[in-house]
């Protein structure tokens, strides 16, 4: 850490007018800013009534809780300071001004205060992300997710591995520095190699609930698609609860991919709405069919809802790849007799539900077995992964010990432990230990300004 490194601040609560606007600093003139604000430096993390003053006018801003973190043990490693204002514009903008007027401070940059935790070694990358997803999660399922993730769920694991590698490694080296040595055992390539596959199968099964992982940040997807006509827009409507989507009796009515966010059960899940699949002139049309035919493809779960009084339609041939309900829709407009009739026609080989997207019956039963349904996709234990990032690095450390494994007791010893180097280097670099900042940037731009 550079001595003439600059003092930050920001507004680190929401957007004023508020109720409370905090204003954090982080940096080597933190207390001298708040000395020179509030007229004094509180006992270290007791929060105190203070007057706040612009100290050129002497002018009173606000009445505040002043907080002061003296480094390291602070967020950022630095010193640290902390007003809790009124949180009018005027009052954040007058402490602004005269914060900005202290020579050495500077409002902050994105993410800055963060990126300053990690430089001084209190959280490793994995540790970032997941402050950054803690921030942005909607639902429970990714709260929980990010916090794990927040305090070490991948973080932790990486690190071990790392320091078993090393271990691993430590061997293959004894055995190639000392190899002409009496007192050096024979082997220490195989107990090396033992632990590469240790570390190998733990490192595929992390890999194995990378998908669930990935998908909770973005959500599952289903989409709505089927015949025109069918009722896909008016089911869209009654998941999301509001009128999301146009409806009218006029076939062809949806055309673009119509997208809906909403939290079932504590998941996430993203609703797509699609034109009505059929051959059309009218090239507008045929864009919107060529959309919902790519986006249902590429769906988690199709509902091909179909009109419950007309002749059964055919699914296409490229959505049928893809996991898919059928929703028999518009059953308040036939009598209850053929709806038995046809739940005992459709067989067991699909899931199957009767509803009226319009009345509303049967609806209930549905939703309830979509919320399952994500429950079950996710699962209850957070996924290691929830990252590409995180994914491509496993992967890559993974095909590294494969490489090192595969050379085998009688290879070359140089080709294991160099294999074995990288396998260590690449869990560095998802931890953020080693040789990242080409990566950092990257990550640090998510972030809000004050965090
Ligand atoms: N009686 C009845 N009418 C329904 C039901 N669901 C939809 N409708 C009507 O069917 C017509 C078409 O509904 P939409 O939701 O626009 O159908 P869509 O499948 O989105 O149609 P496109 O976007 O053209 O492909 C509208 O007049 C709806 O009011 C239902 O459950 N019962
Ligand atoms: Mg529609």
């Amino acid at each position: 850490m550079s001595p003439a490194r600059d003092t930050i601040f920001a507004l680190s609560s929401g957007r004023p007018p508020a109720a409370i606007a905090v204003v954090r600093l982080s940096g080597p003139r933190a207390g001298e800013a708040l000395k020179a604000l509030a007229g004094k430096i509180p006992e270290p993390r007791r929060a105190a009534l203070a007057r706040v003053r612009d100290p050129q006018s002497g002018e009173l801003i606000d009445e505040a809780l002043a907080l002061w973190f003296p480094g390291p043990r602070s967020e950022t490693g630095e010193d640290m300071a902390e007003l809790q204002l009124h949180g009018g514009r005027a009052v954040v903008a007058a402490v602004f001004a005269a914060l900005s007027r202290i020579e050495g401070l500077r409002m902050a940059e994105a993410g800055e205060f963060t990126r300053r935790a990690f430089e001084n070694g209190h959280l490793d990358l994995t540790a970032v992300e997941g402050l950054g997803d803690l921030i942005y999660a909607e639902t429970e399922a990714q709260r929980r997710q990010a916090y794990r993730q927040l305090k070490g769920l991948l973080g932790d694991r990486a690190e071990t591995w790392r320091k078993r590698l090393i271990e691993a490694l430590a061997l293959v080296e004894a055995r190639i520095d000392f190899a002409d040595e009496a007192d050096v055992p024979e082997d220490l390539v195989g107990p090396a190699l033992k632990i590469a596959a240790e570390l190998a199968a733990e490192m595929a099964a992390a890999l194995a609930g990378a998908a669930r992982g990935e998908r909770l940040r973005d959500g599952l997807v289903v989409a709505i698609a089927g015949p025109p006509n069918a009722g896909k827009s008016t089911l869209l409507n009654r998941i999301a609860r509001r009128e999301a989507a146009i409806v009218s009796p006029v076939a062809g009515t949806t055309r673009d991919v119509i997208e809906v966010h909403l939290d079932l059960g504590g998941y996430p899940i993203t609703v797509l709405d699609t034109a009505g699949i059929r051959d059309s002139d009218d090239p507008v049309e045929q864009e919107g069919v060529r959309r919902a035919r790519e986006r249902a493809q590429q769906a988690d779960l199709i509902l091909w809802v179909e009109d419950a009084a007309a002749s059964s339609a055919q699914a296409d041939a490229a959505i049928r790849a893809t996991p898919s309900w059928i929703i028999r829709n518009k059953v308040d407009l036939i009598s209850k007799n053929k709806n038995e009739i046809l739940r005992h026609e459709s067989g067991l080989s699909n899931i199957e539900f009767s509803l009226s997207a319009t009345t509303g019956e049967g609806f209930e039963p549905f939703l309830a077995h979509l919320a399952r349904h994500a429950a079950e996709f996710f699962g209850t234990e957070p996924a290691l992964i929830s990252r590409e990032r995180h994914r491509k690095a496993l992967e890559n450390a993974r095909q590294a010990l494969a490489r090192a494994i595969a050379e085998g007791e009688r290879g070359r010893e140089d080709i294991i432990a160099e294999e074995l180097r990288l396998a260590a280097q690449t869990l560095g670099r998802l931890t953020g230990r080693v040789d990242v900042e080409d990566i950092l940037d990257v990550i640090f731009r998510d972030f809000c300004i004050g965090k």
